[in-house]
């Protein structure tokens, strides 16, 4: 075939397979983007990109035209703009290739600039822009080398197995296979571009209601952290750590996105009275404001899946005490809204430690991953067996009756926070010679570290340097200068808590019920 020929005929089938293609990207984007945050969508990006750029005069007509319909109007009009630039896209790939896949990148381009351009904007907001581009090049390409299929393909309604070669008969049809893909993929972007919607206005629902709430102030507020609890060194863990920060660890292969309003706690099983706490109930009760380490269970020895942050919260007890747990009741058991379920003592919420039903983490409502607008947390216990984020049941029950979803998976029942510690500084393993001030951090929740000890090249222990204790249910900073000799070197640490438990050495994995066994690093010395 000349490359004439290859400019004749099927138009309209190369228009549409640009609308198919920008459709598909268009529908990735969005769904990508309802994986990252609502507003890294390149379509509502680019909008609100135009509404805050437009010059006034554009604005005051669109205002004027449309009324309070000029945002929907907007929409609709770059959807229109969108499907005639997408259509002239696959005329002019299929015309003068690449150009129509050159236009598709200069789109993209401008979904990136505008998503950056969004007020907390991330690196990753790029992605749906990006991502999206890619597959509407992809189809795009696919689509007209099928509609061209170098007089492989007889054209639908052929009767012939040997093609017809000559203009006339190639423009009369279009491949079955070019109809199918196109078909096919016409439909697939509809599924996933709904999905990505529905997904994109669920999140963007919790995200606006979460941005409205007011905390309270507690009636126990958390005492201030004291100027020795924070080492402060370079390189070393700081000792609240930022909600962005903080590690995260569910089972949720999409956040659920709940509402104050969608929210409720119900209280049932073995109690004396079944009831039912509501958002705004919840808001109206005593809150108290601790700081509390969380540690998962599945930390290894020296691991980072352990933080610390001041939890704004009703205690558990209270309202366990309104549905009054009956005699014989041992476990809480908790469910998220996503079906996740957790079994935690009931002792340990009603021993006078602070389990609060959290409503805040370092003076903001709970961030969305973190289990907006509730979740539960104890001191002491892995998250496990105590931590249920979006929590909105409550079942009084026995250990000897009910399994939560770890404990059916192979882990324990029980999770207490075993003693560890971990050595955090400095982070580079090559040093030169003289001193170095080793730094880290020991937790023991509930208990409280009363020694670390650091040991070089299995020397004798040495006592490190404690920072100030802020609370039993906080990890500790600890600090040890050492007077490095040229070489490689072994440094270690142990824990020992404030009952005299000195940390279990020997290692053990973290399945069934948490790691055990020494931190060490090694240093070479120049
Ligand atoms: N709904 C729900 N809550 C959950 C989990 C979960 O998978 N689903 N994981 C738990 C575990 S194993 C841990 S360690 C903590 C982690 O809390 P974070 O993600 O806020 O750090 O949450 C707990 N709460
Ligand atoms: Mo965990």
């Amino acid at each position: 075939m000349t490359p004439d020929a290859r400019t004749r005929g099927h138009t309209p089938a190369a228009a549409l397979a640009g609308l198919v293609a920008v459709g598909a990207g268009l529908a990735v984007g969005e769904l990508v983007a309802a994986l990252i945050d609502p507003a890294a969508s390149p379509y509502f990006a680019v909008g609100a990109a135009v509404v805050d750029h437009a010059p006034t005069v554009g604005r005051e007509f669109a205002i004027g035209t449309f009324g309070t319909a000029d945002k929907p109007a907007l929409y609709i009009g770059m959807g229109v703009l969108i499907a005639i630039i997408a259509a002239g896209c696959g005329i002019a790939e299929r015309r003068r290739p690449p150009l129509g896949s050159v236009i598709i990148g200069v789109f993209g381009a401008i979904g990136v600039l505008a998503a950056l351009d969004r007020p907390d904007s991330r690196w990753t907001f790029v992605l749906p822009s990006v991502l999206g581009a890619a597959v509407a090049v992809v189809v795009l390409r696919m689509l007209l080398t099928l509609l061209d299929p170098t007089d492989r393909e007889a054209p639908v309604g052929a009767d012939t197995v040997s093609p017809p070669d000559d203009d006339a008969t190639r423009s009369q049809g279009v491949g079955r296979r070019f109809v199918l893909a196109a078909g096919g993929v016409a439909a697939l972007a509809v599924v996933v571009g709904t999905v990505g919607r529905r997904m994109l206005a669920d999140t963007a629902r919790t995200v606006a209601d979460r941005t409205r709430i007011v905390l309270p102030t507690p009636r126990s507020a958390a005492p201030p952290v004291p100027p020795g609890a924070d080492l402060d060194l370079p390189g070393a863990t700081p000792f609240v750590t930022a909600n962005d920060d903080f590690y995260r660890i569910d089972t949720a292969l999409q956040v659920p996105n709940l509402t104050t309003d969608d929210w409720s706690l119900r209280i049932h099983g073995l109690v004396d009275n079944e009831i039912r706490i509501g958002w705004d109930e919840l808001l109206a009760m005593p809150m108290t404001e601790r700081l509390v380490t969380l540690t998962c269970v599945s930390n290894d020895v020296g691991g980072d899946l352990i933080d610390n942050a001041r939890w704004l919260g009703v205690p558990m007890k209270t309202l366990l005490d309104r549905a009054g747990v009956q005699a014989g009741a041992d476990m809480l058991l908790s469910t998220s809204s996503d079906g996740w379920t957790c079994g935690t003592p009931v002792s340990a919420v009603t021993d006078g430690r602070d389990a609060l039903l959290v409503v805040g983490m370092n003076g903001e409502p709970l961030p969305v991953e973190h289990g907006f607008p509730v979740r539960q947390v104890v001191p002491g216990l892995y998250g496990y067996v105590s931590a249920t984020k979006w929590v909105v049941d409550w079942e009084l029950t026995r250990f000897a009756d009910a399994e939560a979803y770890w404990t059916t998976r192979g882990w324990s029942a029980l999770g207490p926070i075993k003693l560890a510690s971990r050595i955090d500084r400095p982070t580079d393993s090559r040093q030169s010679e003289g001193e170095i001030v080793l730094a880290g951090t020991a937790w023991a929740q509930h208990t409280g570290v009363a020694a670390v000890d650091v040991r070089i090249d299995e020397g004798p222990w040495q006592p490190a340097e404690l920072a100030t204790e802020y609370s039993v249910d906080t990890w500790r900073q600890w600090r040890y200068v050492w007077s490095a000799t040229p070489g490689e070197h072994t440094v270690e640490c142990r824990a020992t808590d404030q009952n005299g438990q000195q940390q279990v050495e020997a290692y053990a994995a973290p399945i069934p019920d948490g790691a055990t066994g020494l931190d060490s690093r090694i240093y070479t010395i120049d």
